[in-house]
């Protein structure tokens, strides 16, 4: 067995994916990892870190489970949370060839979509055998993109992301649709529609953006 499928296993029983990996040209190799969907979230939940009523429960979580990869693998860890400064998860998932700037600047991944978030990441110093990535991003085949006209607030769009815009939006009633069930711009996508991913968890993390 190759030993990135070894890492991709052992992720999956943790209910998390290689979401893309590349080498660094400080070597080795850097393995993405993310939520496995579906079924990520009602794994999520029945864990320690969720039930013990402490602050932050998915990083916690996120540090304890691919903390404890990282020394399976004789790797380092590295997580998207914690700084600033922060790791540039942004720019490895680039890297990954999986993953690429979409018409409203957010990631979209060729499985996820734009719902793509990232949980952590395996620094393992061999030079590992990668498999092919896809020739081109799914919005070269998406002629309605229809992330472009999908948030009601006019913040996510062609021209960028208004952040203060969003949060505005978010505070009235009308904002529920995001709060509840995620942000618009993301579901609109095709590829983030067959991922997988409950609003639940949507809601969580907008409730963590939106404190
Ligand atoms: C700071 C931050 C934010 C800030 C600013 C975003 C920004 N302009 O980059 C705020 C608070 C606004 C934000 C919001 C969200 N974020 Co954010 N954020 C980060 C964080 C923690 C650090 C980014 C950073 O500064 N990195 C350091 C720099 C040096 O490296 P870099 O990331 O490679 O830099 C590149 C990007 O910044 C990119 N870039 C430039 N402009 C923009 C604008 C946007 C919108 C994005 C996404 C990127 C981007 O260009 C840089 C060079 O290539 C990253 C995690 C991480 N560690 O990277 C997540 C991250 C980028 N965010 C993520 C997510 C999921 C979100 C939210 C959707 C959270 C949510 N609700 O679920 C929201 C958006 C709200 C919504 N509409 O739903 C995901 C990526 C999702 C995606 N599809 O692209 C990341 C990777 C976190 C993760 N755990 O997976 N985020
Ligand atoms: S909706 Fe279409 S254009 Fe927009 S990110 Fe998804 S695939 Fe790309
Ligand atoms: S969360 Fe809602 S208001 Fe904010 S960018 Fe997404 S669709 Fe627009």
């Amino acid at each position: 067995m190759s030993r990135l499928r070894a890492i991709a296993d052992a992720a999956a029983r943790d209910r998390l994916a290689v979401l893309g990996a590349f080498h660094p040209e400080t070597g080795g190799t850097l393995v993405l990892l993310g939520p496995a969907e579906p079924g990520f979230w009602p794994h999520l939940t029945a864990q320690p870190e969720w039930r013990d009523g402490a602050p932050h429960p998915m990083d916690r979580w996120s540090a304890r489970v691919i903390g404890a990869l990282a020394a399976d693998f004789g790797a380092e860890a590295r997580f998207p949370f914690g700084g600033p400064p922060y790791h540039p998860f942004y720019t490895w998932a680039l890297a990954s060839g999986r993953a690429w700037a979409s018409p409203v600047a957010l990631l979209v991944h060729d499985s996820a979509g734009l719902m793509v978030s990232f949980r952590g990441a395996l620094l393992v110093p061999e030079r590992l055998d990668l498999p092919p990535v896809p020739t081109a991003a799914p919005c070269a085949t998406c002629a309605a993109r229809p992330c472009l006209g999908a948030c009601p607030a006019g913040a996510l769009g062609a021209d960028g992301y208004d952040v203060a815009a969003c949060h505005a939006f978010l505070d009235r009633p009308e904002g529920a649709v995001c709060r509840t069930g995620g942000c618009l711009v993301r579901r609109a996508c095709p590829v983030s529609a067959i991922y997988g991913r409950l609003e639940a968890q949507s809601a969580y993390h907008m409730e963590q953006f939106h404190r």
